[in-house]
């Protein structure tokens, strides 16, 4: 007995393919489709999918796709021959044509498919929450927020969240986009840019010459035109290395807050990129699984339709853990799942460690130096509340 039920008068929906797993960045690269094997294995192994609507998710059409990006580019990435895997060293960047083939985007086999699976996931997802058949929906194959609209970039070809955003604003007069992957969103805040239907804000490390992408300033809010509707509506929270969960939650309870109370948005698309975590092999924060999820946890007690996207996230045993333990919150079970990882758990041994909420010890021994002063801070929802005066009735 799992004892895992239904909420009640609540829906929560969950929008995967098990196709994604598949397929294959490359032997060494960062990104592993294969840690959404792992999540799913922990969702199950807990019995959470008795409390959630699961939906195998279909590949988004080529109609889908170019709602936002442009049809030459949609055609190249539907037509590409795939790369010999591993790249040529004498060669490494034959064909950059849209930014594709380099080591960051490979051209792997099947990659058509993987980006319409994952764009599909992302719609059905948001569809749930315009047909109101769902209050929260998960599509954690998504979050591929760096693409652009003719072009790929950081691991990221088809901007799934884009596409879901667009859904939302059918239903939604406003729509607001929070984004905790330890990178900046630009490709979503670049799609949104000039509209002020859609606020993009954006918490990532920020070292412009040494940490991609080296956009994300603070004082980046969007067009400088004051004619521009778009101007104010792009937030930027810029960190440092080995920010803790107080100060996360901190930063993100205060901001959002704020940004609920002017912007009054219809519904919330948040990104929950895992390599925000403490111990990721990209990211350097000293996030714990429960600092990354009060984000989740904060946001669905606004009472406001959201969806969950995944993102980043480069130690799949962290990913799993953190995405996983998000589901729990989603359909409200985060306080009676137990603590330690179910024996019968599918790959359990990956997990290293038996507990699903490991100390900060016992994932990296020492903590990472903590580079952000309270001060900057202060400064940070400073700036952010001055550019809120300029939003909203
Ligand atoms: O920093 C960059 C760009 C370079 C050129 C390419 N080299 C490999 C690295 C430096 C300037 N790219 C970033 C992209 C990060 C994308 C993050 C995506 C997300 O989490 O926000 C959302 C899904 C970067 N950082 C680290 C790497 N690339 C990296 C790429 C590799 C690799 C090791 C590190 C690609 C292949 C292999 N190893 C084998
Ligand atoms: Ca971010
Ligand atoms: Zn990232």
């Amino acid at each position: 007995e799992h004892g895992i039920t239904r909420p009640k008068g609540y829906n929560v929906s969950f929008h995967y393919n098990p196709d994604m797993e598949k397929h294959h960045f490359g032997m060494t690269h960062p990104m592993k489709p294969w840690r959404l094997t792992l999540t799913k294995s922990l969702v199950s192994a807990y019995g959470m999918n008795f409390a959630m609507d699961n939906y195998t998710a279909r590949a988004a059409t080529y109609e889908e796709l170019t709602s936002y990006h442009a049809s030459d580019y949609v055609d190249h990435l539907a037509t590409v021959a795939p790369q010999p895997q591993p790249l040529d060293v004498e060669n490494p960047n034959p064909d950059l044509k849209f930014n594709l083939g380099g080591s960051d985007c490979p051209l792997f086999e099947g990659l058509y498919n993987y980006c319409s699976l994952s764009g599909g996931a992302s719609l059905d997802a948001a569809r749930k929450l315009c047909s109101n058949q769902s209050d929260i929906a998960i599509a954690w194959g998504g979050g591929l927020h760096h693409a652009k609209k003719a072009e790929a970039s950081g691991f990221c070809y088809i901007n799934d969240i884009v596409l879901g955003i667009l859904q939302l604003l059918r239903i939604h007069a406003r729509v607001l986009y929070i984004d905790i992957d330890v990178h900046h969103g630009d490709g979503v805040e670049e799609a949104f840019f000039s509209t002020d239907r859609v606020m993009t804000v954006s918490f990532h490390k920020y070292d412009p010459l040494n940490f991609f992408p080296g956009t994300g300033a603070l004082e980046d809010n969007g067009p400088k035109s004051e004619h521009n509707p778009g101007a104010h509506h792009a937030i930027n929270v810029p960190l440092n290395d080995g920010i803790n969960d107080e100060q996360y939650k901190w930063l993100f309870e205060t901001i959002i807050q704020r940004v609920v109370d002017k912007f009054r948005p219809g519904a919330i698309a948040l990104q929950c990129g895992a390599d925000s975590l403490a111990g990721d092999r990209l990211g350097k924060f000293n996030l714990l699984v429960q600092g990354h999820s009060s984000c989740v946890e904060f946001c669905k007690k606004l009472g406001l339709p959201l969806i969950l996207f995944g993102g980043g996230g480069y130690t799949p045993k962290n990913v799993a853990r953190a995405w996983a333990y998000e589901t729990a919150i989603a359909i409200g079970h985060q306080d009676d799942i137990p603590s330690q990882i179910p024996i019968h758990t599918p790959w359990r041994d990956r997990f290293k460690i038996d507990s699903l909420l490991p100390t900060i010890q016992q994932i990296l021994g020492e903590p990472r130096q903590n580079r952000n002063t309270q001060k900057k801070l202060t400064e940070i929802v400073q700036h952010v509340t001055e550019q809120l005066r300029f939003v909203g009735a």
